[in-house]
């Protein structure tokens, strides 16, 4: 593990990327062109346009998920410091732009901060700018893939854990995959750690389907931003004007579903293979699982962790579980 330390921004850069990483990343991908149907992870979303459109996303009228989290953190923020108690350090799991976490900061006083996100400029951007906007926080940045095992980074104090995964990512996890993601958890972090957790609610159907459908095409611009990733990053031969975005809730499952959707018969090549797509056929780009408060609590107790509190919004739009590690 490579440990850099910037002086002039105070942040602690932990690089945990594997060296083959580059190589992974593609089998992974060339797997999932090869599979019947077709999906790719949203991990490859998130180049640094990728992780730009997606935070476009978030202040569209039509996606709910952010400003309600937001408000239901700045209106929490002194019970939920209350729960976490005292000198934690905050670990949040794909921390973007940190921008949710500074409505915590100055109700919880935690003693460290510890970024983890796989987008490494992204991350090193939105770290600076928080240690340089909290200069009494001890500022730390991982470049890691926190679906992955990871490993505490040295030099990180880190008596009372509290790690912090906001924005309802876990729902970009199958039940199964998240059930396993939190045992992950379980394993990495000592008893009495806590664990704050956004996650979005099972409710209209047209709510959702409006909010992964923006009017402004945010959306569909983030989707096919995958296609032009293939091209920049995987020697993609395609034309992304030949793919269309697709998104709906799918009720059977409680879960929202992204495709890119071919509109004609055609063949791409990514990375020196052939892929056929006939007309319509779908390329699945991620899933959006949405919880009801007793079902994430159920799955979070298969984990290992122990509901303590949770907070949700007027319209029972959003939830924010504080979890304890038992
Ligand atoms: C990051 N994740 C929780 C978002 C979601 O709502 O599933 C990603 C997203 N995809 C389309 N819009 C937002």
């Amino acid at each position: 593990m490579t440990v850099m330390s910037n002086t002039a921004t105070a942040v602690h850069f932990h690089d945990q990327q594997p060296p083959a990483a580059s190589l992974t990343l593609r089998d992974e991908l060339l797997q999932g062109l090869r599979a019947a149907p077709k999906r790719s992870s949203p991990k490859f979303f998130y180049d640094l346009r990728g992780s730009e459109l997606f935070d476009r996303i978030c202040v569209q009228p039509e996606y709910y998920p952010t400003r309600t989290e937001e408000a239901i953190l700045r209106d929490a923020a002194d019970d939920i410091a209350d729960v976490v108690g005292k000198d934690a350090t905050l670990i949040e799991l794909g921390s973007g732009a940190s921008r949710k976490v500074r409505l915590l900061l100055e109700a919880v006083r935690p003693t460290s901060y510890l970024g983890i996100d796989i987008s490494r400029d992204f991350l090193l951007d939105s770290t600076r700018r928080l240690a340089a906007d909290y200069p009494w926080l001890d500022v730390h940045a991982a470049c890691a893939d926190f679906s992955q095992r990871m490993t505490m980074p040295s030099g990180l104090a880190c008596d009372h854990p509290v790690a912090f995964f906001p924005g309802s990512s876990i729902g970009n996890f199958a039940p199964e995959e998240a059930e396993c993601f939190l045992r992950g958890l379980h394993s990495l972090l000592p008893s009495g750690s806590g664990l704050l957790i956004g996650v979005d609610l099972i409710k209209d159907e047209a709510i959702l389907n409006a909010a992964y459908n923006d009017a402004a095409g945010v959306t569909a611009a983030f989707n096919l931003n995958l296609l032009e990733r293939l091209r920049h990053e995987f020697e993609g031969d395609l034309d992304p004007a030949t793919f269309s975005h697709q998104a709906f809730y799918n009720e059977s499952r409680s879960r929202i579903e992204m495709h890119l959707v071919s509109d004609i018969d055609q063949t791409i090549r990514v990375s020196g293979e052939v892929f056929h797509f006939d007309q319509g056929e779908t390329l699945h780009t991620e899933n959006s699982y949405k919880y009801s408060v007793e079902g994430f609590r159920a799955l979070a107790a298969r984990a290992g962790f122990e509901s303590r509190a949770l907070w949700t919004d007027p319209d029972k739009l959003f939830s924010i579980h504080y979890l304890e590690r038992a």
